[in-house]
């Protein structure tokens, strides 16, 4: 479960939403320096111990961003980490499910790499490439309705124009105004900031982190197995009830 946090500890650079990634960046050198590996290896370590903490997109973003040539030296173990996972494959949220994670942030670092440096296996993976972008001043998305197969490898990029940050969750079916009262309430005190108002619950199965405006988030994942309506919604505070949309698995 996700490390709890109160208003008076420091954030995790590891483990805490909110923490900035320079600053996540330097807790993985010095891990990857204390261990002799590359931070490309260190992060993907720190990725398999994630499980369902806050940070692990921000972690697969920076294992994706990684020089070319410390991606390339660990790609057989990113490809053997996409193949291991067969236990959990039944599961529906990656929230429970570690492997789904790890799976989508090997892939995610694997298509990081030139074409002609990928592994074989890569060619089997059609990850789904879905856009939408935040209207200026509505607190919508454009689009905001999505459908994907079940176990799709799935990559949403949310550009944000608007003068507001916006974040992106994927939710379990029938829990948008769960999570979006929660994330209300977060709000009220200090935590939530630091938490970048995403509510500590096992109803949220995917974070994409706030992005500032006038840039691009991005939020890989494995698409759950089951089928059904998955919320998605924006939790920065009071923007849950306009800013939140659907994705279909199907
Ligand atoms: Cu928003």
């Amino acid at each position: 479960m996700t490390s709890a946090v109160t208003d008076t500890q420091s954030a995790n650079p590891l483990r805490d939403a909110g923490v900035a990634q320079a600053d996540r960046v330097v807790a993985l050198a010095a891990k990857a320096k204390s261990a002799s590996v590359s931070i490309a290896a260190a992060t993907l370590s720190e990725i398999e111990a994630c499980d369902a903490c806050l940070a692990r997109n921000d972690l697969a973003t920076i294992l994706a961003a990684q020089p070319a040539a410390d991606l390339k030296s660990l790609a057989p173990t990113l490809v053997s980490k996409t193949q291991d996972s067969a236990k959990d494959a039944d599961k529906d949220s990656p929230h429970v499910s570690t492997s789904r994670f790890v799976k989508a942030a090997c892939i995610r670092a694997i298509f990081a790499l030139p074409e002609t440096d990928r592994p074989a296996a890569a060619a089997a993976w059609k990850p789904v490439m879905l856009k939408t972008t935040s209207v200026p001043g509505k607190m919508a998305w454009d689009p905001k309705e999505f459908a994907v197969a079940p176990n799709a490898i799935v990559a949403i990029e949310m550009v944000n124009p608007d003068s507001m940050q916006h974040n992106m969750l994927v939710c379990s079916p029938g829990s948008l105004s769960e999570i979006g009262v929660a994330a209300d309430k977060l709000g009220e005190g200090a935590i939530g900031k630091q938490r970048q108002y995403v509510p500590d619950s096992p109803k949220v199965l995917e974070i994409m982190g706030l992005t500032a405006p006038n840039t691009t988030g991005v939020l890989w994942f494995i698409a759950p197995a089951k089928a059904g309506t998955y919320p998605l919604v924006c939790t920065y505070p009071g923007h849950w009830r306009m800013m939140n949309g659907k994705l279909k698995v199907q």
